[in-house]
């Protein structure tokens, strides 16, 4: 006995048995750490504790708060690497926020990762849609009520930013806005998930979404990747049928919010009550805010300038609503955005808007005795010259230049006057045209991301493409605003889409870049779902072979077109399969469509008196 209390170590008090994982999470102490890192739970008015990751650079005081809303993890945010160095720790969008000694927030939404609470997706507001008392406007109104009340090392002055659904949560927190927060910039801000946002454009539905979807509903953490077993995207949306057949054999019709898109193709009350642009119409604009988008932004290229345009009656002294828009594709802009595709920038487009734009932006209304910045109503990168420029509005042109479709498939800003009334194509929903080549893969950044620069040449001499191409330029063209589709068109079959792309095409010859001769890079694309044509709550049958007139607007564009360039048109009725295929018979929910109601179908586009199709352009004079 006394020689084992000789061997037994004097400290010794921790039992052989005692766990080894501790029950609490982990943190590792760093002495030499030029931050410091605290999780919390903050709890909401209904009782729900968010998760809230908060990095504070150390000896911080009089800081100000910047503050990110996600669905997407907040721990991960704030650790891109283990290190006791704060720009290592936090992304490279944040390198302006912690030059400058910002207090880092991320937090989890409630019911995603370590949040409490259910998840529903990008939640509406309390109202019509949502009967709890709870929204992404009070979860933020509480959540900066908490932070400072409760961060002594704060001046008190939060600001938010976030792309895309965390766009969205900035918008969000500006419906009744804390009176602390002082200064956003929602970034490709979801804004209407119908007109023109991820889940659909003017009525078609975006496929691809089905796979995100599972990622981020079938968990509160990390979800499912839908595993086809099919290497190109194509044929398995192509073999599956419709959406809600390729749905159902993932089982994907599990998921509820797969059902609610299901139960709502048309824009009913369910999208018009969400439609944030419109909610925020309504309020007073009482948060200076810098609303952004990508020039290609391949998700939420609508949401940003319908924001801009809602708010912009409010700032009377053009200094409270601002829209910038860079040559980027989703998301980029927190980022690298030198290039995009193979079109390459002045410099890193992203890192120059971030330090020379957004920060002084911030700094102006978050940071003790910073100047006054001169913030731009309006920054946008004109592409063509490829240069940055400060506008005091958007847009500069209505879309009053009509560019008309001619005979022979030329374009031309006189009136058509050729013999030739009209041009056709046969669209087959069994063979649709691909949004990208094949193979399709959507899951692959490095096709979904830029593929709205991808070279539209592929597509133009299809036999269901129809292509018309004005002559080379000898002058600039100058466009800054929103193009409109103007078409006179029939069908013979009862329901159609139609793909307008508004292309630059680059001289054959480029010796700077000889792989850009001949490009054909689009400026300007959307799809329209032509049963909605008398109203997006209106669905209704297309009268076979009738000539009828389809309007609608394309994405906005700040484009020169180079003398030596050409402009192009092109149309066609499917583009799969980011869209899902319309049937080209009208049935009361394309969702539901059988193997039976997809037919081919032949589509006049006109060219004459009285019916002259074009593209109307904001042309700058
Ligand atoms: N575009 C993504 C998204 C936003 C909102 C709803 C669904 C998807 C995103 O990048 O967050």
């Amino acid at each position: 006995f006394l020689l084992a209390a000789l061997f037994q170590p004097a400290l010794a008090q921790t039992p052989y048995m005692a766990p080894d994982i501790p029950a609490t999470k982990f943190t590792a102490t760093l002495p030499e750490a030029d931050y410091v890192k605290q999780e919390v739970m903050i709890p909401m008015r209904d009782g729900v504790k968010l998760h809230t990751v908060i990095v504070i650079p150390k000896g911080a005081q009089h800081a100000p708060i910047m503050l990110t809303r996600t669905p997407y993890n907040a721990s991960k945010r704030a650790e891109r690497m283990e290190s006791p160095h704060i720009a290592s720790l936090l992304g490279d969008a944040d390198d302006a926020f912690i030059e400058h000694g910002y207090i880092r927030v991320y937090q989890d939404v409630r019911g995603k990762y370590g949040s409490e609470g259910d998840y529903v997706m990008t939640r509406p507001l309390r109202g019509a849609l949502n009967n709890t008392a709870v929204d992404h406007s009070t979860d933020a109104w509480d959540t900066i009520d908490w932070l400072v009340k409760n961060l002594p090392q704060s001046n008190g002055k939060v600001g938010m930013v976030g792309s895309s659904y965390e766009g969205f949560t900035v918008l969000m927190a500006l419906v009744d806005p804390h009176p602390a927060l002082k200064a956003a910039v929602p970034m490709s801000p979801m804004v209407d998930g119908w007109r023109g946002d991820d889940w659909f454009h003017n009525g078609a539905f975006r496929e691809s979404n089905l796979g995100y979807i599972a990622s981020q509903n079938a968990a509160r953490g990390k979800g499912v990747e839908i595993a086809t077993g099919i290497y190109d995207d194509y044929d398995a949306f192509l073999r599956a049928g419709s959406a809600s057949d390729f749905a159902h054999q993932y089982g994907l019709d599990q998921l509820n919010f797969t059902r609610k898109i299901f139960e709502h193709p048309a824009y009913d009350v369910y999208w018009q009550e969400q439609a944030l642009d419109k909610i925020l119409g309504k309020r007073d604009l009482k948060v200076p805010t810098m609303t952004l988008v990508g020039r290609w932004d391949q998700e939420d290229i609508y949401g940003a300038y319908a924001t801009y345009a809602a708010l912009e009656p409010k700032d009377k002294d053009n200094n409270m609503n601002f829209l910038v828009v860079g040559p980027w594709r989703h998301s980029q802009v927190n980022g690298d955005g030198s290039s995009l595709g193979p079109l390459k920038w002045t410099g890193d487009t992203a890192a120059e808007f971030r330090r020379d734009y957004m920060l002084p932006f911030f700094d102006q209304y978050l940071r003790d005795g910073a100047p006054r910045f001169d913030t731009p109503p309006v920054l946008s990168y004109q592409t063509g010259p490829n240069r940055w420029r400060r506008l005091d509005k958007w847009p500069l042109a209505p879309a009053s230049t009509p560019l008309y479709l001619e005979p022979g498939q030329h374009l031309s800003f006189n009136k058509p006057a050729g013999q030739q009334q009209f041009d056709e194509y046969v669209s087959d929903p069994a063979k649709p045209v691909p949004f990208v080549q094949r193979p399709v893969r959507m899951g692959d950044g490095n096709v979904w991301r830029p593929w709205l620069v991808a070279d539209q040449r592929p597509y133009s001499d299809r036999p269901d493409v129809l292509t018309y191409v004005s002559e080379p330029l000898k002058a600039p063209l100058q466009l800054a605003g929103q193009p409109m589709v103007n078409l006179f068109a029939a069908t013979s079959g009862s329901d159609v889409d139609w793909v307008v792309k508004l292309i630059d095409v680059y001289p054959d010859e480029v010796a700077r870049q000889p792989e850009m001769g001949g490009y054909q890079l689009a400026i300007a694309m959307d799809i329209f779902r032509g049963r909605y044509k008398d109203g997006f709550d209106k669905p209704h049958a297309i009268a076979s072979n009738k000539v009828e007139r389809y309007r609608f607007a394309l994405p906005n564009v700040d484009h020169v077109f180079l003398p030596g360039h050409r402009v192009m048109v092109q149309i066609q009725s499917s583009w799969f399969p980011l869209y899902d295929r319309n049937p080209q018979t009208f049935v009361p929910n394309i969702f539901y469509a059988k193997p039976q109601d997809y037919k081919k179908a032949t589509q006049r586009i006109y060219h004459a008196p009285g019916m002259e199709s074009a593209i109307e352009l904001p042309v700058v004079k």
